[in-house]
């Protein structure tokens, strides 16, 4: 192939003479100067799936100065693609990933080498064994008609007629998905780099990446051992070896490399005389960590049962040292024992084989199992795509495309963003514990709630002793440790009558959330509201600045507060915020992921100073009708509703505590998040908590915060809105200020038409009903949406749900597939709870 030789060794000429980086720019000027070029030039380290996939999207959008560098001979250069067999499974929890497997899917199966398609569309089947594994493929099915994947729960008849070596007695069912099949990654690499270069893009093998260049806090150029390549843009698609590239360039790059076996069998008597590569469905049998493929008269299988089997990146042989190459380790027979035993019990056809060859390859685990995609906020310029299965590779480099050429991926991929760990999170030892559990889970029933293990506790509140005192149920997330609902508060339960749950919903639950949500309703609660991200705005052009970032109109005294959007350039939501004005020139933020600060360090100008303030201070909100009767006698200021009216914000103290008071309230009743330093977070909890013993105060979780915010229709960013959603889709219209003048998004949003999708409330019909979210929403009998989040509303009598649909009217009928079951629900008028507001402005 022409590609080929024009790169291999024998034939690889010399690397342009790297020209002097020229004077160091401003980061606008590089702009300037990046949109006054035709294409800026791009080096993409690494030619596996992921970064052909990428020089493939980028010349296809017209970024044609494409350099891909690989230390390897291509077109198999000795990573995690060149030995992959290529199983591509869609359906997944996260849509983004799924959306990813479906363009994979699609792409591949569009794309030839040799006369062949690089996606073979033999389809995938998924296997029950346990009652609790059936389940889960209903749920499983749930989530692909959610996103969209065609896909059936089928009898042990039907798998076994898709997959006649089965032992039919030993399976109990198995989910059926038609489009699923085998990528051809290595040739799909081939076909790719062809039609690259022929928009202009080159693919040097056998250079070996040893420096980023960076000046000003932006990249320079890559250097390798056969000079250097000036670049505006990197992209470190360097698969496991992530790490050693993210310490050249000084970034972090939160990723474990894993040994994980894949072995063949001899050719089996049973599949004698098969000319094709694969004919039947791919089989995943997770209840054992199995999955198996055809290599025509032979199987492939692949085990995620044994131990974990870290691999230093820093210590990977080159590829003309290693045995095989540097990402094949050799095969340790004793850890494939038990999944050989299994394989056999399941398709006794094995029973005369033996495993003939096998492997323990090397690719990448994250501390979430997402992949590591976006621009480092360290180093302008520097991007990650890494981390990413042959199964999402063309979506992953699709999006990352978009990110680099229009500013941003077409869909939401907020889950995959590299900047989503807190720096607690990014740490060698956090990064190795929680990758080696992701391989270790990777096929588990894995609950919606259910937590992460270890290491914890990692963050906690100042509360935290007293959350324990009081028998705190904790569950995690960003690292903290949250209470959902506290044992001390079971008395009150008893009182409490809520329906039976199912046995996979009552998981992370109790009916002690019932109680806390009634005891909200009628008495008063705290709830710890610290890990609620918290960045300071400050300096004298703060405001100027907030208003060009967000849709509402901040432009208000000091002691108010705004609930207002942060959107990008199409309108798609960011964001949601709270902005409090604590000064002519200071702000305190409420905000959602760490993205929100990256996004706005990126926009603020030079006499803006941006802060994250969240791990030295603390929250509690102080929440239900009895609010004002507990704080007032702790403070002179006056605390009634004209002396301190909703959505404003007061510096005051409560006896000792110096705190800053806002009255808002996520949970739909009267109240304040009142915030101060960490280190009276203790002594605030304390004060609270013996002025409302008179009242009935109790500690409240977040099982029941989320049902009462559910109730009153508060939406969560992140779950129910996302920057694939405009603010009108979102039933967020009234927090955009058309006439306050221009704000990011706001062109975006005077061209926007007539919503097509409506973030909508529903009520299931059935008090005993509940769903969790990301179910499929069915109008007339077709999937017609998904829920968002879902949640019991212990004052409704009904569970909440909101969901992606089209625009219904109030009283449709519709239902919801839950395991399998169809859960009729009605469309209903927002907010569902106190929609005059009586409860909170008074
Ligand atoms: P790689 O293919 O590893 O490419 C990275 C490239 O960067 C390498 O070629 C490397 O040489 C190059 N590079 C690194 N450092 C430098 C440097 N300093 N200078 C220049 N070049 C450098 N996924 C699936 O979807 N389905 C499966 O069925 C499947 N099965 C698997 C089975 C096994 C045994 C293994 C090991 C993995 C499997 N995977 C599977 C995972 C999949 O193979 C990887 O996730 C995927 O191939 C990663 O692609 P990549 O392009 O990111 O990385
Ligand atoms: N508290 C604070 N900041 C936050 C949140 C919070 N920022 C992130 C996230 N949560 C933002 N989400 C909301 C959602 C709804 C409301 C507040 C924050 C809210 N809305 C009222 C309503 O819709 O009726 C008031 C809106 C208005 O008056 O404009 O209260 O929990 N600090």
């Amino acid at each position: 192939m022409s590609s080929t030789s024009r790169t291999s060794r024998s034939s690889a000429h010399a690397p342009p003479p790297a020209p002097a980086p020229a004077p160091a720019p401003a980061p606008t000027h590089a702009r300037a100067r990046a949109q006054a070029r035709a294409a800026p030039r791009v080096v993409v380290i690494g030619a596996g799936i992921v970064g052909c996939s990428l020089a493939d999207e980028l010349t296809a959008r017209g970024w044609t100065d494409v350099t891909v560098l690989e230390q390897g001979p291509l077109p198999a250069p000795g990573g995690s693609t060149s030995h992959a067999p290529g199983l591509v499974f869609q359906t997944n929890p996260s849509k983004t990933l799924t959306e990813f497997a479906a363009y994979t899917v699609q792409k591949f199966g569009a794309l030839e080498a040799d006369g062949l398609p690089c996606f073979d569309r033999v389809g995938g089947l998924e296997l029950a064994t346990t009652e609790e594994r059936l389940a889960d493929l209903h749920r499983r099915a749930g989530l692909a008609a959610s996103w969209g994947v065609r896909g059936e729960v089928v009898p042990a008849s039907r798998c076994k007629e898709l997959w006649p070596l089965l032992d039919e007695s030993k399976v109990l069912g198995g989910f059926h998905t038609p489009d699923d099949g085998l990528a051809r990654a290595v040739p799909a690499c081939r076909a790719q780099i062809a039609r690259a270069e022929r928009r202009g893009a080159r693919f040097l093998d056998r250079h070996t990446v040893t420096g980023i260049e960076r000046e000003n806090g932006r990249v320079t150029a890559v250097v390798t051992d056969r000079g250097a390549f000036p670049a505006d843009h990197v992209v470190s698609a360097a698969g496991f070896w992530g790490p050693v590239i993210g310490r050249m360039a000084g970034v972090d790059v939160p990723l474990l490399p894993l040994a994980h076996q894949y072995a063949r069998t001899r050719p089996l008597p049973a599949l004698a005389g098969a000319r094709a590569e694969a004919t039947r469905p791919i089989l995943r049998f997770q209840d054992r960590d199995l999955y198996v493929r055809e290599h025509a008269d032979r199987l492939g299988i692949g085990s995620y049962a044994h131990r974990p089997m870290p691999v230093d990146p820093f210590t990977v042989p080159a590829y003309d040292e290693a045995p095989v190459m540097p990402s094949s380790y050799p095969f340790t027979p004793d850890d494939f024992a038990p999944s050989w035993a299994d394989c056999r019990w399941l398709l006794p056809a094995l029973a005369d084989s033996e495993v003939e060859e096998g492997f323990n390859g090397v690719f990448s685990f994250t501390p979430d199992g997402m992949p590591l995609l976006g621009e480092s906020r360290a180093l302008r310029g520097f991007w990650l795509a890494e981390a990413v299965w042959v199964t999402h590779a063309a979506g992953a480099a699709k999006a990352v495309a978009e990110w680099m050429v229009d500013g941003r991926p077409a869909t939401d991929v907020h889950e995959c963003d590299l900047g989503r760990f807190e720096a607690a999170q990014r740490s060698p030892a956090y990064v190795a514990e929680r990758g080696a559990r992701q391989f270790v889970e990777v096929y588990d029933v894995v609950h919606p709630l259910q937590p992460v293990e270890q290491p914890r506790p990692l963050r906690v509140s100042p509360f935290h002793a007293r959350q324990r005192e009081l028998g705190a149920y904790f569950l995690e997330g960003g690292g903290w440790e949250r209470p959902h609902w506290y044992e001390a508060n079971a008395p009150l339960a008893e009182g409490v009558r809520v329906p039976q749950r199912d046995a996979w919903s009552a998981r992370y639950w109790s009916p002690i959330a019932a109680a806390e949500a009634r005891a909200t309703r009628e008495r008063v609660a705290l709830y710890d509201m610290t890990p609620l991200r918290r960045l300071e705005v400050s300096g004298p052009g703060a405001l100027a600045f907030l208003q060009r970032m967000t849709t509402n109109n901040l432009a208000r005294k000091p002691g108010a507060v705004t609930y207002t959007l942060l959107l990008d350039e199409t309108g798609g939501i960011r964001s949601d915020l709270t902005v409090a004005r604590l000064a002519e020139d200071r702000f305190q933020i409420g905000a959602n992921s760490p993205a929100d600060e990256v996004w706005l360090l990126r926009h603020a100008p030079g006499d803006v100073h941006i802060r994250d303030v969240t791990s030295g201070t603390c929250c509690i909100g102080v929440w239900g009708p009895f609010a004002r009767e507990l704080v007032q006698p702790l403070t002179r200021d006056d605390f009634s509703h004209r002396g301190f009216g909703y959505f404003r914000v007061k510096r005051t103290y409560l006896g000792l505590v110096p705190v800053t008071a806002m009255r808002l309230s996520y949970v739909g009743e009267l109240g304040w998040e009142l915030y101060t330093s960490a280190d009276l977070g203790l002594r605030l909890w304390d004060t609270l908590w013996e002025a409302g013993r008179k009242h009935g105060v109790i500690a409240a979780g977040r099982s029941a915060f989320n049902s009462l915010r559910l109730e009153k229709g508060y939406r969560a960013w992140g779950v129910d809105m996302t920057d694939e959603h405009t603010p009108y889709e979102a039933g967020l219209g009234f927090a955009v200020r058309m006439d306050k003048g221009d704000f990011v998004g706001r062109q975006a949003l005077e061209r926007a038409g007539e919503p097509r999708r409506r973030l909508t409330a529903l009520l299931l019909d059935d008090p005993a009903a509940v769903v969790l979210g990301k179910e499929p929403v069915y109008v007339d009998g077709t999937p017609a949406g998904y829920v968002t989040s879902a949640a019991y509303g212990y004052t409704l009598g009904r569970c909440v749900a909101y969901a992606w649909l089209p625009p219904l009217a109030t009283g449709t009928a519709v239902h919801v597939e839950y395991i399998g079951q169809k859960v009729p629900a009605t469309v209903a008028d927002e907010p569902l709870f106190d929609p005059e507001m009586s409860r909170i402005r008074r």
